[in-house]
């Protein structure tokens, strides 16, 4: 390989990496930290999507998700936690909580109400 081969390489193992890091790295684990009240509590908030998209929480322990919408758009206008069985409206720019008891481990979805947008709720063990 001349010099030049060698630039092209480079970049293009660069990019592959960049690539790799945008869809894969970022949808990092965030686990719920337990407050004061005793719920497994945390922050999502919902702008083209949900940031945290995936949460780790302890069977067992009350959950609290504080959804924080901070866009109008009618795609995030609802969230669906279909295993649990809830659906609930946020509205804009507000905070809207949700609190159940997972009782089971494994890896549950939501999305928002057209399917579109996706999270995912993690619940271990002990
Ligand atoms: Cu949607």
């Amino acid at each position: 390989m001349d010099s030049a081969e060698i630039v092209v390489t480079m970049a293009g193992l660069a990019l592959i990496a960049f690539v790799l890091w945008y869809f894969f790295g970022a949808r990092k684990r965030v686990a719920a930290l337990v407050s004061e009240s005793g719920a497994q509590e945390i922050t999502v908030t919902v702008k083209d999507g949900y940031n945290p998209d995936v949460i780790v929480v302890k069977r067992g322990l009350p959950v609290r998700l504080n959804f924080y919408r901070d866009e109008t758009s009618a795609c995030s206008e609802q969230v669906v936690f279909g295993d649990f069985r809830i659906a609930r409206n946020l509205p804009a720019f507000k905070t809207t909580t949700i609190e159940f008891t997972p009782e089971k481990t494994g890896e549950f979805g939501f999305t928002c109400g057209m399917n579109m947008l996706h999270g995912k709720l993690i619940v271990e063990g002990d």
